[in-house]
């Protein structure tokens, strides 16, 4: 078993971990995978990206914030063994504070130069789902990423904020309002960039606010990121909610394509 300072010899988050991730709504681990696992996992991303022809966060082409192939866990054995890897998975269920099951998995790109800013949000919005309290994503670096390679950049305590400073639900993108709008203290909050080593791994709450900017360091980032959700969230259509578009509304969202993440003893 790999151990790091954040990690018991069971590979549970300290006392200290859960604190801080339940403080700020976002916690970074160091050194949670092995260089081989890495290598292995970062293999297959980009076996992935190459034959998949990468869809586009952003409004365009030219206003690319990410490039990212979604589902990823089912389309690379490798990647499925990244989703519910037993660390990742168990240091979720720990900081979730209950049972999760795997949503979804997207391999994610942001090129030197070119690709924008990835746009501030927390991710309860967009996520077609109801009965949400601790669902949380789990972001791994698949090569380091330095400040300056489009590093994740949070709002500390920003999930704590209040119902009246959080657009809970998406029924359609027009009715998305830029986080200013939406919280007016925002743009006075401070962020924190958290620049991380491939092998580590982030996790945050849904409702941590984030965003992500420019690589200006010339070499591509790389990142998986893996959204776990409450075991007993069902369906409230929503944005991108072709994952589940064929479930009834209020139906719960489970079985394979869903999988509880093992919570080994
Ligand atoms: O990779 C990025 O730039 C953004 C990722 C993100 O927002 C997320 O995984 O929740």
């Amino acid at each position: 078993m790999l151990t790091t300072a954040d990690l018991t010899e069971t590979g549970r988050p300290t006392e200290e971990i859960l604190r801080r991730f339940q403080e700020q709504g976002f916690v970074h681990l160091r050194s949670v995978l092995s260089a081989d696992e890495v290598a292995g996992f970062r293999a297959a991303a980009e076996e992935l990206l190459a034959g998949e022809g990468p869809e586009i966060w952003g409004a365009s082409e030219e206003e690319t914030q990410v490039h990212y192939v979604e589902a990823a866990w089912r389309k690379h054995p490798a990647l499925r063994e990244l989703a519910l890897h037993p660390v990742v998975t168990r240091v979720a269920e720990r900081l979730a504070g209950g049972t999760l099951r795997l949503y979804g998995t997207d391999v994610l790109k942001k090129d030197p130069h070119i690709h924008l800013p990835t746009v501030v949000h927390d991710d309860e919005p967009g996520l077609p789902l109801a009965g949400l309290t601790r669902t949380l994503t789990a972001w791994v670096p698949l090569v380091d990423v330095p400040a300056d390679r489009g590093c994740l950049i949070y709002v500390p305590g920003s999930h704590r904020r209040s119902l009246e400073h959080r657009q809970v639900h998406l029924a359609g993108f027009q009715d998305y309002r830029p986080m200013e709008e939406v919280w007016p203290e925002f743009p006075f909050r401070p962020r924190v960039a958290v620049p991380m080593r491939a092998g580590d791994v982030v996790f945050h709450d849904f409702r941590t606010v984030h965003m992500a900017g420019v690589n200006t360091d010339g070499e591509r980032r790389l990142a998986f990121a893996s959204v776990y959700m409450d075991s007993d969230a069902t369906y409230r259509p929503g944005v991108q909610d072709h994952p589940v578009a064929h479930l009834t509304p209020g139906a719960p969202v489970d079985g394979d394509r869903f999988p509880l993440i093992a919570a080994a003893p």
